[in-house]
């Protein structure tokens, strides 16, 4: 009896510490909503896999669409818009947003379409209100977007 009264005690440290750790409160900045704000994409260098000339790019935060830009050539550059299932601003709460850029290809067998990844990089939460800045996607072919974080 008196060694389950341990045990149960013991657990109960244990499971107080565990909870102590889930429990310990997040930053009071995480929980306040800040946007991305996509403004525009350029084309430095098209993708080098699958088909031949221009590229269809294909960009999204947080997996969430942001844009689709066909017929895209190196030295071209196009404005993100919001329109139909392509959001150029999008809400996030926590520290970061990821923005995934591909590029679609004619599929070489079948339907679905071969996605060629150009790059993907993370935009921070602490860049709120400081104006513009560059994310690189230059795994493959080279694109660069541009954007802001507003709140
Ligand atoms: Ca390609
Ligand atoms: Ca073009
Ligand atoms: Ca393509």
């Amino acid at each position: 009896m008196r060694r389950r009264r341990f045990f149960t005690a013991a657990l109960a440290a244990v499971l107080g510490g565990v909870l102590a750790l889930v429990a310990v409160p997040r930053p009071a900045a995480a929980d306040a909503p800040v946007y991305l704000e996509l403004l525009w994409i350029r084309c430095q260098d098209t993708s080098h896999s699958g088909e031949f000339g221009s590229d269809e790019i294909w960009v999204e935060a947080n997996g969430i669409p942001a844009g689709f830009f066909d017929d895209f050539d190196a030295t071209e550059r196009r404005n993100f818009e919001t329109t139909g299932i392509f959001h150029s601003r999008q809400q996030f709460t926590s520290d970061n947003i990821l923005v995934d850029v591909w590029e679609r290809d004619t599929p070489t067998q079948g339907w679905w379409p071969d996605w060629d990844h150009q790059g993907l990089f993370l935009v921070n939460r602490n860049l709120v209100n400081t104006g513009e800045h560059e994310g690189y996607a230059f795994l493959d072919g080279q694109y660069i977007v541009r954007y802001r974080v507003t709140n």
